[in-house]
Order: C-alpha cells, then sequence, then structure tokens
C-alpha cells in the first residue's frame, strides 16, 4: 500500500518487473530507504561499499538477464560516485534506472549542504532525467523513466529531494487525472522490409569471399549466425561483447578482432570481398576492410547504427535473430567452400598456439596459463566478467567460450574495475549459476572493498586476480604506441589472499605454473566468496595477432631510450618470438 511518494516511485518500478536495488543509504534518500524496508520481501537492496560498484552493477544486471539494472544514491557524492558506472551503462546501451536524493525541495540551489543538482550534472549520461515535484508526479515519471530506459537503451536519472520522499499521497494537480500512465512495454520493429532483405540477399549470393562480423546485439541469434555461416561458407568473427555469439568450438567461428584478436579473423577480414554485420558497434575502424575493398550488409536494431564504421549497401533495421532468420531462405548455399576452409585450417594453427602459450611452464608463471586452466575449468553456465587492461586479451584469447556461458567487460566505456561489481551482479541475479570476475590487479583494487560485499551477502563468487604488480596495459601502450619508456605504472604489491581472508572468505595464492589448474580446481569447488591471487610475469606483453613495423620499432625505439625493464622485455619477447617459430 503506497503511502508515501518514495512508496509510489518503488510500487511503480516494481510494476516493471525491478526485484533488486544496488545502493548505499544516505541523508538525502531515508525516505526511500524506509519504502524499501517496508519492501524486503518483493524488493532485494544490495548494499554497496561504492556507489560506483552500484551503478556497475546494475549496468551488469541489465546485460546479464535483459532487466533494467537499478541503482539508488544518496544526495551530492553518492550521485556523484554513480557516474562512471552509469556512463559504463550508456555507452554499452544498457536499461538503468538511477534513484538519486537531493536535500530538502525548498532550499536547492541555495548554497545548502549537498546542494549538488544531480539532474544537471547527468544530462549527458541521461536518456531520460528528472527531478521529483511532489508526490502526484511520481508515477507519471516512474513509468516513463522505465520505458525510456528499454526503450532507449540507456539510462534513465530521477532525482528525489528527501522531504518530498515522504510527502502522502494524495492531491494532484486539475490535468493530472488519476490512472493515465500505465507500464505498458512495447517492443521496437524486429524485422526489415522484404525488399531490403531480397537487396540483401542478391549481394551475399554474389559474394565467393563473405565474412561475418557479429557482436552483442547477436547473442541470442547463435542457430541462426551458423545456418548462415553453413549457407555461405562465411567465418564468423566475434567483436569482443559478441564473444558468447556463437561458441569457439563452432567449426565456424574465427574467434576475436582487433588488437586483441586472432590471426584467422584478420586474414578473413583482409582478404573478405563481401561483409555482413550483424549486431555490432566494432570501435576500431583499422581492424575492418578498408573502405571500398569489400561490399558491405549490417543488420541493427537501431538505423542510426548502419554504416558507422564501413560503408554499407544495405542496412536491415531489425533485431539479429529475427533478421537472419527472414535471410536465410532467400540465401543460396555456396558452392566454393574454400574461403571457410581457410579459416578453419588458421584456427587449427591459432588454437594450438593458443594452447602453447597456455601450457608454458616457466617462471613466473605467463599470464595465458590462469586464463587457459581457468577456461578449461568454467562450468557450462559460467558467467565471466573481466576487466579493462591486459588481461582483457587473456580473456579474450585463452578463455574459450562454450554455448550456455556468458561474457562481458566495460566494453565501450573500457573502464577499470567493473569486473567485480558484474560479477556480484551477476551472482545476485544467478543464484545457482557459476560467476567468476576474471581481473587484473590495477582494476580489483580500485572497487577491492566490494569483496567485502559478496561475503555479506554470502554470494559465491570467484574472483582471479592476475597480478603483475603494474598497469601492464599502460605500460606496454607507452612503448608501443608511442616509443616511450614506461613511466607511472608499478604498482605497490597487495596480498590479495590475505585480504580475503581478512575479509571473512577464503584465498588461494599460485605462484607455480604446474600448480596453476589444481589450486583452480580447488579455489572453484570451495563454497562461498574466493579470490584466488595468481602471480604472474610483467614482463609477457599482448601481442597482436600480427604486429606492425611501426609497433615493432616504437619497441625497440622506447627500450633503447631508457626502458628500466628492457633486459627482461627483451629475453621476454625474444624467447616467446623463438618458441613460436620453432
Ligand atoms: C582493454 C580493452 C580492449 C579491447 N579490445 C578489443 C578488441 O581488440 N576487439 C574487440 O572486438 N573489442 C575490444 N574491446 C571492446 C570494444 O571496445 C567494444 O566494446 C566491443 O568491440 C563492442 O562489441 P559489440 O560490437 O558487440 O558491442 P556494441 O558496440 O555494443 O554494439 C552492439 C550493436 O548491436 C546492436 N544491437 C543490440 N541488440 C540488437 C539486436 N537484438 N539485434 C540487432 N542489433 C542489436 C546495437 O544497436 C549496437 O549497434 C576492448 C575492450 C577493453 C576494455
Ligand atoms: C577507470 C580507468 N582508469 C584508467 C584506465 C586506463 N587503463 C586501462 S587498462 C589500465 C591498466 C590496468 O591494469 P591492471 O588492472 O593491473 O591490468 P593489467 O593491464 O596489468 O592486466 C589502465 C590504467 C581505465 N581504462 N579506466
Ligand atoms: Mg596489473
Amino acid at each position: 500500500m503506497a503511502n508515501t511518494a518514495a512508496d509510489i516511485l518503488l510500487d511503480t518500478i516494481s510494476d516493471w518487473g525491478v526485484e533488486v536495488i544496488f545502493g548505499l543509504p544516505g541523508d538525502g534518500i531515508n525516505g526511500i530507504m524506509e519504502s524499501l524496508r517496508q519492501r524486503q520481501e518483493k524488493m532485494r537492496f544490495i548494499q554497496v561499499r561504492h556507489e560506483e560498484s552500484a551503478a556497475f552493477m546494475a549496468c551488469a544486471y541489465a546485460k546479464y538477464t535483459g532487466k533494467l539494472g537499478v541503482c539508488l544514491a544518496t544526495s551530492g557524492p553518492g550521485g556523484i560516485h554513480l557516474l562512471n558506472g552509469l556512463y559504463d551503462a550508456k555507452l554499452d546501451r544498457q536499461p538503468v534506472l538511477a534513484i538519486t536524493g537531493h536535500h530538502f525541495h525548498d532550499l536547492i540551489d541555495t548554497h545548502a549542504q549537498q546542494d549538488v543538482s544531480l539532474d544537471r550534472l547527468f544530462m549527458d549520461v541521461a536518456v531520460y532525467n528528472t527531478r521529483i515535484m511532489g508526490a502526484a508526479h511520481v508515477e507519471n515519471v516512474a513509468d516513463l523513466a522505465c520505458r525510456t530506459a528499454f526503450g532507449y537503451r540507456g539510462v534513465a536519472h530521477i532525482n528525489f529531494p528527501v522531504d518530498l520522499q515522504e510527502q502522502k499521497a494524495g492531491e494532484r494537480s486539475k490535468r493530472n487525472v488519476p490512472g493515465h500512465t500505465s507500464d505498458h512495454w512495447a517492443r521496437v520493429g524486429q524485422l526489415p522490409a522484404g525488399e531490403d532483405l531480397e537487396r540483401a540477399a542478391a549481394i551475399l549470393n554474389g559474394s565467393k569471399k563473405t565474412a561475418i562480423l557479429c557482436g552483442r546485439g547477436a547473442l541470442g541469434a547463435t542457430d541462426e549466425l551458423e545456418q548462415v555461416a553453413e549457407t555461405l561458407a562465411a567465418p564468423i568473427i566475434k567483436a569482443l561483447l559478441g564473444k558468447a555469439a556463437v561458441p569457439d568450438d563452432s567449426p565456424y567461428t574465427t574467434g576475436g578482432i582487433g588488437l586483441l584478436g586472432t590471426q584467422p579473423s584478420q586474414q578473413a577480414i583482409e582478404n573478405c570481398d563481401t561483409l555482413l554485420m550483424v549486431g555490432t558497434s566494432f570501435p576500431y575502424i583499422e581492424f575492418l576492410p578498408k573502405p571500398g575493398q569489400a561490399r558491405a550488409v549490417q543488420i541493427d536494431l537501431d538505423p542510426a547504427r548502419m554504416g558507422l564504421r564501413y560503408p554499407v549497401e544495405v542496412g536491415l533495421v531489425g533485431d539479429s535473430r529475427c533478421t537472419l532468420s527472414a535471410l536465410l531462405p532467400r540465401l543460396q548455399r555456396q558452392e566454393d567452400r574454400s574461403f571457410l576452409e581457410q579459416a578453419r585450417a588458421g584456427m587449427e594453427q591459432w588454437w594450438k598456439l593458443m594452447a602453447e602459450r597456455g601450457s608454458r611452464d616457466d617462471r613466473p608463471m605467463k599470464p595465458q596459463v590462469v586464463a587457459w586452466e581457468l577456461g578449461k575449468r568454467l562450468a557450462d553456465d559460467a558467467i565471466v566478467s573481466c576487466d579493462s587492461g591486459t588481461v582483457a586479451t587473456w580473456f579474450a584469447r585463452q578463455i574459450r567460450a562454450r554455448r550456455g556461458q556468458m561474457f562481458s567487460l566495460s566494453g565501450n566505456l573500457a573502464s577499470m574495475a567493473n569486473g567485480l561489481p558484474y560479477a556480484i551482479a551477476a551472482q545476485v541475479a544467478y543464484p545457482q549459476r557459476q560467476c567468476v570476475a576474471f581481473v587484473g590487479d590495477g582494476g580489483f583494487s580500485m572497487l577491492m572493498a566490494e569483496f567485502v560485499t559478496a561475503v555479506k551477502y554470502q554470494l559465491p563468487i570467484k574472483v582471479v586476480v592476475v597480478k603483475n604488480n603494474t598497469l601492464g596495459m599502460i605500460k606496454w601502450e607507452q612503448m608501443v604506441f608511442l616509443g616511450n619508456p614506461e613511466y607511472g605504472c608499478e604498482l605497490a604489491p597487495i596480498d590479495f589472499a590475505g585480504f580475503a581472508r581478512a575479509c571473512g572468505a577464503k584465498g588461494f595464492t599460485i605462484e607455480d605454473p604446474a600448480q596453476c589448474g589444481a589450486v583452480l580446481d580447488q579455489a572453484l569447488e570451495t563454497p562461498g566468496p574466493v579470490v584466488v591471487e595468481a602471480v604472474v610475469d610483467p614482463f609477457t606483453p599482448p601481442l597482436p595477432a600480427k604486429i606492425t613495423l611501426e609497433q615493432s620499432a616504437h619497441f625497440a625505439e622506447a627500450l633503447a631510450r631508457g626502458e628500466p625493464n628492457r633486459s627482461k622485455i627483451a629475453w621476454t619477447v625474444l624467447a616467446d618470438r623463438v618458441r613460436q617459430l620453432v
């Protein structure tokens, strides 16, 4: 029964299917907290240690469930802390509702304490953004906020002055007809026009070497992608957020693309005469065919994304699965199978290389060994969340996606620190599934207090921290992109296993690659939350599948200009290269 304005807010979003809110209390949201206290049976409040985590959790919850992710923060600093996670949702286009507090409505903009206009601050991040004017306003804007977050795939923000939260439901203006708003959600169009499908089919049927590039928007279209690949004899390349779109044991896929992609993907891109893009906005244009090299067809829900990165002849606006199904009967079987066969042969070699890199017995341990051993042991329904860093390379390459698993990271924002909150949100959403965070020591240490949230709620997440005591990715970028010696990247070491124990959980350390599998087995079987600290070689670079001359020259220049670890780095890179050649 809604007595207060805060009650109306929670009852309205409950009608939109909201069952979980991630947040941290504060004096700007006391009225909302009281309503939450009274609704514990139907709405779970997960208390975080940092509001940034709450926003990452809301984003991940939306990514992994397709439902609305909701985060809650108090006025001023609490709301400000949300921002990075909200941008993650904005850039990876996830429906998220952010609820923030404000101080007393009749003192706003009077230099009062925590007098931060969060609605103004959130103008860029939000697709819908409003401040509550009174109890009778709440239902109208809450319905619209939820509908807009879903409809425009973004962040909706409701800022709620604290005194109004307690206002009694009641008096309305004359025009605010009771019951005029509703929680109806109508899906956007799913299928392109038949004429466009015919034009797309004509291009694809006329090609000899089609490459399919799929992404997050094709996660629900695995069978259809494989059927199109079989028909057109076309390899399927996966943008990172589409890692699970096709499993890595599929005979059609060449895996990832870009700096952390595979060589067969790169070859397919370089040699294709037609590109079929499905549910992807893969951002690295330089890894796509040169404009003019290939004809292109694109499938995307969002018409504004058509031809964004590559000139397309036909854009099919629709859901990947429905559109591919409609396209399939129009496609002719490609009799020349050589383009796909070449990709398959390339992948056989690629997986041998990955297995070799993942099975090295060098000390210090190679980071690839951790990812390889973890990948082998993941449950069939595992949900793996990664951070920005060199860890993303090992995650992309050495963890083989299996059908039924889910994977994500902060894709287009490419933020650090999301991995742990993502894993917590995944476990909240799916208590029975195996939820793993695969993170670097830099990223983990940014929000590591959140591990105690997993302990508090007995969420059995497994956090694998790849410990190289450096901001690895940036170190390599400084050298390889600019030819500079590394600067400002070294990290003071932390005993992460000891930290886990201090939080009341289990901690493991792996240093010996021969023990890596056994310790991971033990960690994955341990009930409750666990941290595994894997101590790895900081001198193993995340080399792209194809190194450019410019990159090699910069690398050499960085070493020559006084890179402090030059002899160790040179020796590691040389030894790895020799192993690859022999
Ligand atoms: C350290 C780091 C390194 C990275 N390096 C790489 C790299 O080398 N290679 C790489 O691939 N990525 C890399 N990324 C990730 C990269 O930045 C992008 O986030 C990622 O490539 C985007 O993947 P996507 O195209 O699947 O997703 P998005 O960019 O989100 O695009 C998805 C598209 O699908 C559409 N869509 C959504 N739903 C549907 C639907 N149902 N039907 C049809 N269309 C739909 C959307 O409108 C959108 O256009 C890296 C990230 C980090 C953190
Ligand atoms: C919030 C944020 N700050 C800075 C960066 C820039 N950045 C990207 S990767 C990276 C280093 C990550 O280090 P770590 O987590 O230790 O992983 P590693 O690269 O060592 O595997 C940095 C600083 C970022 N992406 N996000
Ligand atoms: Mg590191």
